[in-house]
């Protein structure tokens, strides 16, 4: 009998669903603050599940302002620290924008994120 209850939780224990994807975070931080029309910095920090730095990601950046019209600013990070990915975008006038993240993990997985840059100033 305690047999069969141990055989009923180990196959319990086997139904329930793998790990989930890992949880990757990108926290971002933009220069100057705040923005103003012209070159900012946009440095990002990838992260794993764990914190754990991901290095070796390849990231491209594009940037929109919220109204239409308007041609998106492409630009590409370069990892600058194990993790940490810096781009140089020119934003060309000021308002809201939208900055979308593609990033290509090592491993082939790829992930979007986007973030706002809202009030961007005039020069
Ligand atoms: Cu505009």
């Amino acid at each position: 009998m305690a047999s069969a209850v141990i055989a009923a939780l180990a196959v319990f224990g086997c139904s329930r669903a793998p790990e989930s994807s890992p949880v990757i975070t990108i926290e971002h931080s933009i220069s100057p603050q705040p923005a103003r029309v012209g070159p900012v910095t946009v440095t990002l920090q990838l992260a794993d599940a764990a914190a754990k730095p991901i290095a070796g990601a390849r990231i491209v950046l594009e940037a929109d302002m919220s109204h239409p019209g308007m041609s998106p600013v492409f630009g590409e990070a370069k990892e600058v620290a194990p993790g940490q990915y810096q781009s140089q975008v020119r934003l060309g006038m000021a308002g809201d924008w939208v900055i979308l993240l593609r990033a290509t993990l090592p491993d082939g997985k790829k992930l979007e994120r986007q973030f706002d840059v809202r009030d961007v100033r005039p020069n």
